[in-house]
């Protein structure tokens, strides 16, 4: 018999990710998915199983991390090996705007789990995952920071997030249970959801490459983030639950670049050169050259024409509606407790991490332009 992992918030980048990775090792996989007007299971549709197949390796279950009884009833149910929690409302700007929330979801739902497993008396059974962050390291202390780094959150979602991590490691040492934080720096992908900084940069480009948007308006430049590959991460929260010992592990590349780094690359890897100008508010960039043989290998012959005479115009500015009340300027994570204790280090590098990024969503743009034009052929032919 293979082993039961229960996946809260299986619908998200992470989850759809350690789902795939788990059901290969054999295991079976039940998810907590919302409710929602529309299905949201793109992430996961590849991995769907009919209910009417027998033994499906993937299950899916409605529930809200914010529902006790039904979270309570789930892990009653499914009597997992392994929890890895991973919902949250996962945006740092957005908990500005949902701080209650926020905390009931990502603060006290770490509680409600590690509380339903104590309940249903599966302490020396259960393993659990808690999804934790750099974020809650903010206002750094250290450079780089580490497992003993002092927290000090800056938003409310850290702040929700902090419990979460405290709630983990009291359980784990008052009733022994096998409960561990992964405090994971950013990581991202072709998955990323749309409205975090490096996915809203990467689909920019490719829009602006095929000539479907003119530019791109952001918040803070200036800030810097240590960025991984989704696919790296959800391996070391693998190797975290696999451990005899419950424990909490830094996970980072020891890399860290600029948000105005980060577009540049972005451009690059199409063979567009930008340059910065003007400082605050006023930042812009400028397309100041085209290496045409990467723009047709990576974009295509049919819009080079078009982007050449894009050359000098404004590809992106700020707009002071993206910055955050207090910001977190630099994130750098040092992973040595897990190279040494778990065995993990990432694969990728920022620029294999941009490049699958980047043909990822020039081939969805491409799709979408392509249904798009043929959509208004249709629509004039009726007129
Ligand atoms: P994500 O793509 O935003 O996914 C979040 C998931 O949580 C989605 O499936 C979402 O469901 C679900 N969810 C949100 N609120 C919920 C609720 N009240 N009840 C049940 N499910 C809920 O996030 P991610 O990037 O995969 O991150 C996974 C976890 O790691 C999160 O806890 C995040 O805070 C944490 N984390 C992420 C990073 C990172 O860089 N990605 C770094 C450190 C920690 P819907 O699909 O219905 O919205
Ligand atoms: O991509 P972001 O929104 O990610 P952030 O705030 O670092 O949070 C992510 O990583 C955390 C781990 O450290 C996770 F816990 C969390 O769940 C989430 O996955 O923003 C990154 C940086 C920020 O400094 C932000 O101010 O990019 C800056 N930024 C500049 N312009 C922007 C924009 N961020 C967004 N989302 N949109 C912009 O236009």
């Amino acid at each position: 018999m293979g082993k039961v992992a229960l996946i809260t918030g299986i619908t998200g980048q992470d989850g759809a990710y350690l789902a795939e990775y788990l059901i290969k090792k054999g295991y079976t996989v039940h998810g907590i998915k919302r409710r929602s007007s529309m299905f949201n299971t793109e992430r996961i549709d590849h991995l769907y199983q009919d209910p009417h197949i027998e033994n499906r390796n993937l299950i899916l279950h409605y529930g809200d991390l914010t529902d006790s009884l039904n979270l309570t009833r789930i892990i009653g149910e499914t009597q997992p090996d392994e929890i890895y929690n991973l919902a949250a409302m996962s945006h740092v700007k957005v908990s500005f705007d949902t701080p209650e929330y926020t905390a009931n979801a990502d603060g006290l739902g770490v509680l409600r789990i590690l509380e339903a497993v104590r309940l249903l008396n599966l302490t020396s059974k259960t393993r659990i995952y808690q999804a934790s962050t750099s974020e809650l390291y903010g206002l750094v202390q250290e450079v780089p920071q580490k497992e003993t780094t002092p927290f000090y959150p800056r938003s409310p979602y850290a702040v929700a997030k902090l419990y979460g991590y405290w709630i983990t490691v009291n359980y784990r040492e008052a009733y022994k249970m096998h409960a561990s934080n992964g405090i994971l720096f950013n990581h991202e992908s072709p998955l990323r959801g749309e409205t975090f900084v490096t996915r809203k940069v990467t689909r920019a480009v490719s829009r602006i490459a095929l000539g479907m948007q003119d530019n791109l308006f952001m918040g803070n430049l200036s800030s810097k983030r240590d960025w991984g590959h989704a696919k790296d991460y959800i391996k070391a929260m693998y190797l975290i639950l696999q451990q005899d010992q419950p424990d909490d592990y830094v996970i980072a590349t020891g890399q860290t670049t600029t948000i105005r780094d980060f577009i540049t690359m972005s451009f690059e890897e199409i063979g567009l050169g930008i340059e910065f100008i003007n400082k605050g508010v006023d930042e812009t960039a400028i397309l100041r050259e085209v290496n045409e043989k990467t723009f047709k290998e990576k974009v295509g012959d049919n819009y080079l024409e078009e982007i050449t005479r894009k050359i000098g115009k404004l590809l992106v500015g700020v707009d002071p509606q993206y910055f955050r009340p207090t910001e977190v300027e630099l994130l750098i994570g040092d992973a040595s407790k897990a190279k040494r204790q778990l065995g993990w280090e990432p694969k990728y590098d920022l620029k294999a991490l941009v490049s699958d990024m980047i043909s990822s969503d020039l081939k969805l743009m491409k799709k979408e332009f392509f249904l798009k034009s043929g959509g208004y052929q249709v629509l004039n032919y009726f007129e």
